[in-house]
């Protein structure tokens, strides 16, 4: 029988150990499948990496990867890009980690158009350390640190990353896909694959947005968070390309 599909060769032979619904594997799915169809190798890939659940992601590949303190990865990659611009740079980071904590460095960044890729996982809370209120948490949202909900008590409506980079002349692709479904992730692995190519060209700055399921901190099933997804998430975060100049 014809293989159809096959696990990329730069995952580690055993698992990932994301929770069950989580969709940061799918994540790493897209973007491993997405550095073999480019045929960009591993010796020549350095991702940086965050604090936050992504890390997990960090351990069962074969990437040359540097950890960053949180936050910081934006600066990190620069300094690598800069030192060493042959080489392909993505990052890999969370909501709380990219537009909180590193929202300056973020900023500051794609004002300046370094050549490099992020990926933006946004799942609307901080999940590694339990839930806590992040930047993208949706008003009226709950989360430990808002149990009221977002909203209720001077926190202000949630920042969206696309809309906010968008607005800067330098950054050439932003997008925001989902990867609740097998329709979108297709989308989001499209999104995936032109912001790659673009860094392989030499064509700026790249910002991928990907909303993804926390059913852990959300407190739902994976298939409850799929609908929240639909009925929530994508109301607040509308999918779509906020700027194309490749
Ligand atoms: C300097 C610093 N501050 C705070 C923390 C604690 N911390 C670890 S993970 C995390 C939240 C990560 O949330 P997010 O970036 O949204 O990623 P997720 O886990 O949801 O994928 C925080 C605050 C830390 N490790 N280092
Ligand atoms: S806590 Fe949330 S983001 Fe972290 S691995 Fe579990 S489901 Fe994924």
């Amino acid at each position: 029988m014809d293989a159809v599909y096959k696990r990329s060769q730069l995952f580690e032979d055993y698992g990932h150990n994301f929770c069950p619904g989580c969709t940061h594997g799918v994540a790493h799915t897209a973007i491993m499948d997405t550095l073999d169809e480019l045929g960009i190798k591993n010796e020549d890939t350095i991702a940086i990496y965050p604090v936050g659940c992504g890390v997990i992601g960090l351990f069962n590949n074969k990437l040359n990867v540097v950890h960053a303190a949180h936050g910081r990865a934006p600066a990190v990659a620069t300094g690598i890009k800069r030192c060493a611009p042959d080489k392909f740079v993505f990052l890999y980071q969370g909501d709380g980690d990219l537009a909180s904590i590193g929202m300056a460095e973020t900023i500051h960044m794609a004002n300046r158009g370094e050549k490099v890729t992020t990926i933006f996982i946004n799942n609307t809370t901080y999940g590694m350390t339990g839930g806590q209120m992040a930047p993208t948490t949706m008003t009226g949202q709950t989360a430990t640190t808002a149990p009221d909900g977002r909203g209720e008590h001077g926190e202000g409506p949630p920042l969206k990353m696309c809309e906010i980079i968008s607005t800067m002349p330098e950054p050439k692709f932003v997008a925001r896909y989902s990867l609740h479904n097998a329709a979108n992730v297709i989308k989001a692995r499209a999104g995936i694959r032109k912001a790659f190519q673009m860094q392989l060209e030499g064509k700026g700055y790249a910002f991928i947005e990907l909303l993804s399921m926390c059913p852990t901190n959300w407190k739902l099933s994976p298939k409850d968070s799929v609908k929240f997804m639909e009925e929530r998430v994508l109301k607040t975060f509308p999918l779509g390309v906020f700027k194309d100049e490749v």
